[in-house]
């Protein structure tokens, strides 16, 4: 180690936090708050964090630049480490045309803070500021993204670059490691198409329930029949991760014997995500930052939009891999990141994974049993095809959430809740998917514990998203402790923006 070397590791050492593109405390990393910037009524010295919107280029390979939408002018939004149940304050300031929302995913958080408009949380105003102050937890991997509805805009929501890992500090880590990698996987210049989604068949119970089938699939040629095209879908032409393509980004160094601990984030805007490294196996320790009761080793990881994995590979088959996708064009489009070994060179090496299915299952407690819940909420999920302006139109119960409603809170307006809940109460969600599509369904300030997937009951994984089947049911539960306007919704962005939400609310 060099001695400019060892003076930057004593820096960041000190600065509270461990390594790679941290957000600094802002008093060290960018000073006080920018001049330009008219304090905030509740300003009282610096904040803890410093967040900018702004608009900035991306260089994701050599010569490709993106223009987009970042926090703090990179890709991903800095890791943010923060410390359970330690009140923390965060600026967020927005340099951006747009009023903006940043949601704290995973989080259980009040509603001015969650940053979402349909629970009331006030917008980030254009080329202003807010100041946040809460407690965060609860512990694990978390992130931050904006929550803004994008529609037809493909310039705005999720398909910019607004998106940052979380870390929030456990009181103790679940396993045994040597070193953290965080990765965040990311597709961008988002492309319209009219081809319909090709349906993914990986998850397990795979069978689909034939009442559901049905009524999806008599729906959709009744539409078809009628001359109406296949609804507008979403397509990329870059993936990367951690910003950058694959091959073109620093690779993950790694040493024969290491345990690495890695914590994955897929950031997409609407796509679903695998990895697998060939010759290796990932000790799933962790989904969505929860430790799971029955850890377990998997060939392949998967991830619904929003989703998060923390797994242990054990580096014990040296070599140059790609750590990619299955999806071949999508990794020949850049979705992986280059493991080397100390001592191996070469090109780096891809090699398909035994056939696997992701079963969340497998992570749960074998033969446990979820308590009765106090009160059960059924929810059917249905696409009216390209009925809103070209677009699929969601609905819960056959209601779509009113599309404006984003802004609604600048106009002072609010959307009222479908749900009431009762607080201290512990509530099933029975959901029942009668479309071909695999939803990834957020539940946001909560976690849920999964209680029935297909049929087949379950207990013990908790989490804030779970990909609920083409034509299948999925069970849910969670505790109403943590009250206020909570949003639930699907978190394919084209899904959300076009109808599927709602909001429960409890005081
Ligand atoms: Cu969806």
């Amino acid at each position: 180690m060099d001695e400019l070397e060892a003076s930057r590791r004593l820096f960041l050492k000190n600065a509270g936090l461990a390594a790679g593109s941290l957000l600094l405390p802002s008093g060290i990393a960018f000073g006080k708050a920018n001049p330009n910037t008219p304090p905030a009524q509740n300003d009282s010295g610096p904040a803890e964090y410093t967040i900018r919107i702004q608009a900035s280029p991306l260089e994701i390979a050599p010569k490709v630049i993106i223009s987009t939408v970042t926090y703090n002018g990179q890709f991903p939004g800095p890791l943010i480490r923060f410390h359970e149940g330690r009140q923390t304050t965060v600026d967020i300031f927005n340099d951006t045309d747009t009023p903006e929302q940043l949601h704290w995913h995973g989080q259980k958080v009040p509603t001015d803070v969650d940053g979402a408009a349909e629970e009331g949380t006030p917008y980030i105003p254009a080329h202003g500021k807010r100041r946040i102050s809460f407690k965060p937890g609860p512990s694990g991997l978390r992130f931050y993204h904006t929550h803004n509805r994008a529609g037809a805009n493909l310039f705005s929501g999720q398909y910019t670059g607004q998106v940052g890992p979380v870390y929030i500090e456990p009181k103790s880590e679940p396993g045994r490691f040597d070193r953290e990698v965080f990765l965040t996987m990311k597709e961008f210049d988002p492309t319209l198409s009219r081809g319909g989604d090709m349906a993914q068949d990986f998850l397990s119970p795979s069978a689909a329930d034939k009442a559901l089938e049905q009524t999806g699939e008599t729906s959709m040629k009744a539409s078809l029949a009628k001359g109406k095209p296949h609804g507008y879908e979403v397509g990329y032409n870059y993936f990367t991760i951690n910003g950058k393509m694959l091959g073109h980004g620093e690779p993950v160094r790694v040493k024969q014997g290491e345990r690495v601990l890695f914590h994955i984030l897929n950031g997409s805007a609407t796509e679903i995500r695998s990895l697998a490294l060939p010759g290796h196996f990932f000790e799933v320790v962790a989904l969505d930052g929860n430790p799971v009761p029955n850890p377990s080793r998997v060939p392949v990881l998967w991830f619904g939009t929003a989703e998060r994995i923390s797994a242990i590979v054990e580096m014990n088959h040296p070599g140059v891999w790609i750590l990619g996708d299955l999806a071949d064009d999508d990794r020949h489009h850049g979705m992986g990141i280059v493991v080397e070994y100390a001592g191996s060179a070469g090109k780096p090496q891809w090699l398909a994974p035994p056939k696997f299915r992701w079963k969340y299952s497998q992570f749960a407690k074998p033969g446990a049993s979820a308590p009765n819940p106090d009160q059960t909420f059924d929810m059917v999920f249905a696409k009216d095809n390209a009925a809103d302006s070209g677009f699929n139109r969601w609905t819960i119960n056959d209601v779509a959430f009113p599309d404006d409603a984003m802004y609604g809170n600048l106009s002072g307006k609010m959307i009222p809740a479908t749900f009431h809940l009762k607080r201290g109460k512990r509530y099933r969600l029975r959901m029942r998917n009668a479309s071909d599509d695999i939803h990834p369904i957020h539940l946001h300030r909560h976690s849920f514990e999964l209680t029935n997937l297909a049929g087949t009951p379950t207990a013990g994984v908790l989490k804030d998203v779970v990909m609920v089947n083409g034509y299948q049911q999925c069970e849910v539960d969670f505790v109403a402790d943590n009250p206020g306007m909570t949003l639930f919704h699907c978190h394919q962005q084209l899904h959300m923006d076009f109808g599927f939400m709602t909001l429960f609310d409890y005081v």
